[in-house]
């Protein structure tokens, strides 16, 4: 099979991490072990800094809703075009913790940075770049940062308020809605079903393009 991009994507403690292993399981049983792993921000030291830049609230100034967006695009183009175009050129598969749909929706959603600005944005940056498939994690924005909190000391954009995570999420509901390459799985249930979940939708996805080939 041709080498894909397959991105997992969700609010904060949505539960990516189980599902991209779900992903790696379903891969090497199908006999596909060349893969690689992204995350965003992040990836390639530029988008690394970028991402401890976005991460860490600054002392003596407030990021700007528009400066923040401008920092995820510039760490996300740095790592498409050093990092996946060529993984995907060379016949490897690349999984995505993360990828555009979550500028969309913290961004577009949760800051209301307006839908045009963003979409000349990815037109002018991504150009048609765009996952192959993306798995959507949704959950209520209370259970995520309830588990997100069990879990770490939260960052800049994760003490956010809830009305900024129930923005992000409706967006997300809304862009996946719109979207056949993105699958919506309920990620409020626990955690052996969602991984069932998630390993039959991607299993029928990818015997769908092996037949497709
Ligand atoms: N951000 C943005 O605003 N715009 C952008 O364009 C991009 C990102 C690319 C990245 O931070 C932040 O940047 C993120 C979005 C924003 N901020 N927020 N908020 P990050 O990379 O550090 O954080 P993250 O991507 O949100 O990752 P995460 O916190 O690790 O979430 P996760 O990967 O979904 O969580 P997890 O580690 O898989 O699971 C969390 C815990 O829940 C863990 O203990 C699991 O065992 C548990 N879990 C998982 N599933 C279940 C179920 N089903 N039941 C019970 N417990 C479960």
């Amino acid at each position: 099979m041709n080498s894909k991009f397959i991105v997992v994507e969700g609010l904060d403690g949505a539960g990516k991490t189980s599902a991209i292993e779900q992903v790696v399981a379903s891969l090497h049983y199908h006999g596909i072990n060349n893969l690689v792993f992204t995350r965003e921000p992040g990836g390639t030291p530029l988008a690394e800094a970028l991402r401890k830049l976005i991460k860490k609230a600054m002392e003596y100034e407030q990021i700007t809703d528009r400066a923040e967006l401008l920092m995820f695009y510039a760490a996300r183009v740095q790592l498409v075009e050093s990092i996946i175009k060529p993984a995907l050129a060379r016949g490897a598969w690349v999984i995505g913790d993360r990828h555009d749909l979550s500028s969309q929706a913290y961004q577009g959603g949760g800051r209301g940075i307006d839908k045009k600005l963003l979409k000349t944005l990815h037109d002018i940056v991504l150009k048609n770049f765009s996952p192959h498939l993306t798995l959507y994690l949704d959950l209520p924005a209370p259970m995520g940062l309830g588990r997100a909190l069990a879990r770490e000391k939260l960052d800049r954009i994760e003490v956010e308020s809830l009305a900024f995570f129930n923005r992000t999420r409706a967006r997300y509901q809304e862009l996946a809605a719109a979207d056949a390459r993105i699958v919506t799985i309920d990620a409020s249930r626990p955690l052996e079903q969602v991984s069932a979940t998630i390993r039959s939708c991607f299993e029928q996805w990818l015997n769908a393009q092996e037949t497709q080939q």
